[in-house]
Formats: structure tokens, C-alpha cells, sequence
């Protein structure tokens, strides 16, 4: 595939942009693979691009059921950061954030990372000490993060109502290298390196069933036939627990639907990404001027990939009594996607009941930014058949063993 450059921008600027090739190939599924993963979901796609990449295993198909990214890949609100409490979760989100930021020039794509700074409000006494607590943690954790007081906060954010009608801003927790990146774009960029590896993606293809003989797995059924391979990856998100059950077995989650807005666009007005989690609400400002926002769960477990109206009315008190000059915009749209919650608000990836049976879920509302440490995880976990430093954390057998790594308070969005 040609190299993505400006020489490359002014060539087909002058025919008229005819030349572009197709950013990656749609083929038919072979009968075998040596790696199949389901879900083209920024956690599939990065798992398939570091098994190519670091481990030089390229026969693998990525099998999904709707369009590659069209999962909570492309329905998230883009926040990066790696301010998390607990010693695992701050390998792998570190890490991840650390591939981010030379990932544009790793794909060759530019998948428009913006470290922009984010701020996580202190709206009581409570949150105050729980990220002051994170603060001291990254700093061991050699992960930069600092506390900064309301009239800092202020300034970053000029827009923000910092004496609250129902609470005051009392500081923040501030991650500078914390910000955003193009969800799409994420999810485009890496599907173009997997084809362009030889690897093929295989669009609206459901799984529907997994088979397996003597415990260890021999393929899966699909809309488009049997297929067999020597290692499946599990990476399905909301749906990992429907898929599971195809293998016999089930994951501690839970799915419920998170949703988002965008608003119409308006003039530059906050440059940094800032979460007030006591009142549930979170807002940046996309490059063409909308503001991106979003709050807390809907409640009630559910597949339905839209939210209901408690959430927006509650997302939409927090929004204008924290920022009072939105009070008159309008909404261009809304959106949910389904999120699979695990008990101590962590991820799974891990090996399964099953052998050669891999599994990555329970990113819950958290896992746009996990994206590249999850895939380089779980890329060394299915070429290896073990969990390296990144994911050891985060096995099944934690739940079984009581060896929870509880991220409630770092999870951003209240659950
Ligand atoms: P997905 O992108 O959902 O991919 C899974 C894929 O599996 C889907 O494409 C699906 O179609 C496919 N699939 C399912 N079942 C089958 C089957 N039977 N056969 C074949 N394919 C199947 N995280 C952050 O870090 N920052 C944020 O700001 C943020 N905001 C969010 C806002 C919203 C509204 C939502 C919903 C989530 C948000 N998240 C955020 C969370 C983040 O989006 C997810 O954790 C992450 O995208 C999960 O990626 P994934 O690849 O695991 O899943
Ligand atoms: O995990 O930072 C996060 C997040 C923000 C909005 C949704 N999730």
C-alpha cells in the first residue's frame, strides 16, 4: 500500500484525487487462520496489528459482524488519560498512552491525538482526598499528574462555574499529556496497517457460534460459514458475555448503555478536556467547534445501543449548572453504545476455560484509551499462550481469588 505524505497529498491534488487506493481490502474468508479475532473494535484491530507487528504472526482474520469501528469504538467521547489509581491499571493505560502519542506516525495515519490536558473536578471533601490519593500514586507510578486549586482551574477553564449551585469547585486533579484523539481515525488507521500486513478484516459476518473438541477450541461458525483456527481472541465488548456463552463459558459482567452528544458548533471556548464526576458530566471541543459531551450510565442492564431519557435529563442539569454559558445550545446528536462493567471496574484480558480461547473485555466506560496498550497486551498473551507484565493484573482467576483491582474512583464516569 502506498505511504500516506504530503508528496502524496499535492500528486492527487492535481488529478483531481483519483488515485487514492482503497485504505484496506474487504476479502471473502479462507477456510483457516492461524489467529481469528472477533470484533474490529479498536481493541480487536490493536491486538491483530501487535500480533503482526511484534510477534510476526500475520494469519489472522478479524471478523465482525457490523462495520469495523461502528462498535463503542466509534461512539465514544475520545478521552485519553492515565491517571488510575492501582499499579496494574497504570502499566497498561500509561503504556497505552505512550503508543498514542507516536501512533499517528507508527500507522502512517494520522489519527489526530490532541494532548491537550485534562482535568477530573473536585467537587467535595471526599473527591478532593481520593485524587489527591491518585496524584501520589502516578507520582511513584512515575506517572505525571498534579493536583491544582480552583483559581487554576478557573483560568484553564474560563467557561466552568466554579462556585456550582449544588457544589463548588475545590481543585482538580490536572494530567497535562491527557487529551484526544479521533475515534475513527484510531480504528481506520489500524485496520489499513492490518490489511496491509496481509491480514483480512472480515465486515458484517456475525459469529454464531464457537466450536470446540476436547476443551480446546477448532472454530467458530459465522453468517458467512465455518471457519477454523488454531487461537480465537475474544474482543466484543457489551457483547463479550453473549459471545463466551458460544464457548460454554461466562464473564462477571454486565452491559449497560453509556451515551454521548455533540452540540452544534461554536466558536473555540474550552481547550482542554475537563470531567466533573460528582455530577456526572464531561465536555471537550472538537477541532470543527462541537462541543463532545457525555455523563453517567444508564442504570438498567441492556443491549439497546441508545440510553434513555433519566440519563439526559440528569447528563443535562449537571452541563448548564457547570457551565452556564452552554445553556442555550442546541444538540446536533445523541448516541449510546453498550458498555460491559466488571466487578472492580477493571479489564479482562485473560486466557479462558477454554485453551487457545483468549478473551479482552470490561473496559466498561474507559477503554477508547486504553486502546494500543490493550491490543500490545493481548498480542503478547495469544503468541505466548501466557499474560506478560501488562496484563498479568488482569486474569480471570482474580475474581475467583479475590485479587480485585478496584478502579471505581479512577473509572471517570460514575457507575
Ligand atoms: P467495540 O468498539 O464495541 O468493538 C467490539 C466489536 O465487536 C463491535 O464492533 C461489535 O459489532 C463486534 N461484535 C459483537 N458481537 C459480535 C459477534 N457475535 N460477531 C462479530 N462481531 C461482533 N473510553 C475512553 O477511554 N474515553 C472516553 O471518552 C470514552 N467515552 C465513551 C463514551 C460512550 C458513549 C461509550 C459508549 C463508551 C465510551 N468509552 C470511552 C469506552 C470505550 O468506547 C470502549 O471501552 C472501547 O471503545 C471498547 O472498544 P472495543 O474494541 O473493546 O469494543
Ligand atoms: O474513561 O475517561 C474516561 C471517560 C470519559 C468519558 C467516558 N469515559
Amino acid at each position: 500500500m502506498r505511504k500516506y505524505s504530503i508528496f502524496a497529498v499535492a500528486r492527487e491534488a492535481m488529478r483531481y484525487h483519483a488515485g487514492w487506493e482503497k485504505a484496506w481490502r474487504s476479502p471473502e474468508p479462507k477456510r483457516k487462520y492461524k489467529v481469528i479475532v472477533i470484533g474490529a473494535g479498536g481493541h480487536g484491530l490493536a491486538t491483530a496489528y501487535y500480533l503482526g507487528k511484534v510477534h510476526g504472526i500475520k494469519d489472522v482474520a478479524i471478523i465482525e459482524k457490523g462495520w469495523l469501528g461502528g462498535g463503542n469504538t466509534g461512539r465514544n467521547t475520545t478521552i485519553i488519560r492515565s491517571n488510575y489509581l492501582q499499579d496494574p491499571s497504570a502499566g497498561i493505560f500509561d503504556k497505552a498512552l505512550q503508543l498514542y502519542e507516536g501512533l499517528s506516525q507508527d500507522l502512517n495515519y494520522n489519527i489526530m491525538f490532541s494532548p491537550r490536558g485534562l482535568l477530573m473536578l473536585a467537587q467535595s471533601e471526599h473527591e478532593m482526598r481520593g485524587y489527591k490519593r491518585t496524584v501520589y500514586a502516578n507520582q511513584l507510578q512515575g506517572i505525571e499528574t498534579k493536583w491544582i486549586g480552583r483559581e487554576e482551574v478557573k483560568s484553564l477553564v474560563p467557561i466552568l462555574n466554579i462556585d456550582g449551585p449544588r457544589y463548588p469547585v475545590l481543585g482538580a486533579l490536572y494530567q497535562e499529556r491527557g487529551g484526544t484523539a479521533r475515534h475513527d481515525a484510531v480504528a481506520w488507521g489500524l485496520a489499513r496497517a492490518c490489511s496491509n500486513m496481509g491480514m483480512d478484516i472480515i465486515q458484517k459476518c456475525e459469529v454464531t457460534g464457537i466450536r470446540t473438541e476436547n476443551g480446546e477450541v477448532r472454530g467458530i461458525d459465522t453468517t458467512k460459514g465455518a471457519i477454523d483456527c488454531e487461537k480465537l481472541s475474544i474482543v466484543t465488548a457489551g457483547h463479550a458475555g453473549t459471545v463466551a456463552n458460544m464457548a460454554g463459558f461466562r464473564l462477571p459482567l454486565e452491559s449497560v448503555a453509556l451515551q454521548a452528544w455533540v452540540s452544534e458548533p461554536v466558536k473555540p471556548c474550552i481547550d482542554v478536556v475537563v470531567m466533573a464526576n460528582l455530577v456526572h458530566c464531561y465536555i471537550s471541543q472538537s477541532d470543527k467547534g462541537e462541543l463532545v459531551l457525555g455523563g453517567g450510565i444508564d442504570h438498567p442492564n441492556n443491549y439497546s445501543q441508545r440510553g434513555s431519557w433519566y440519563t439526559i435529563e440528569e447528563t443535562v442539569r449537571s452541563l448548564v449548572e457547570t457551565y452556564p454559558i452552554i445553556s442555550r445550545l442546541k444538540m446536533l446528536r445523541q448516541w449510546g453504545g453498550i458498555v460491559d462493567i466488571t466487578g472492580d471496574h477493571s479489564p479482562i484480558l485473560s486466557k479462558t476455560p477454554v485453551k487457545n480461547i483468549f478473551v479482552n473485555c470490561g473496559w466498561g466506560t474507559g477503554g477508547f484509551k486504553a486502546i494500543p496498550g490493550s491490543g500490545w497486551a493481548m498480542a503478547e498473551l495469544i503468541a505466548k499462550g501466557e499474560p506478560g507484565p501488562l496484563a498479568k493484573g488482569f486474569g480471570l482467576d482474580r475474581f475467583t481469588e479475590g485479587r480485585f483491582v478496584d478502579e471505581s474512583v479512577a473509572a471517570g464516569v460514575a457507575h
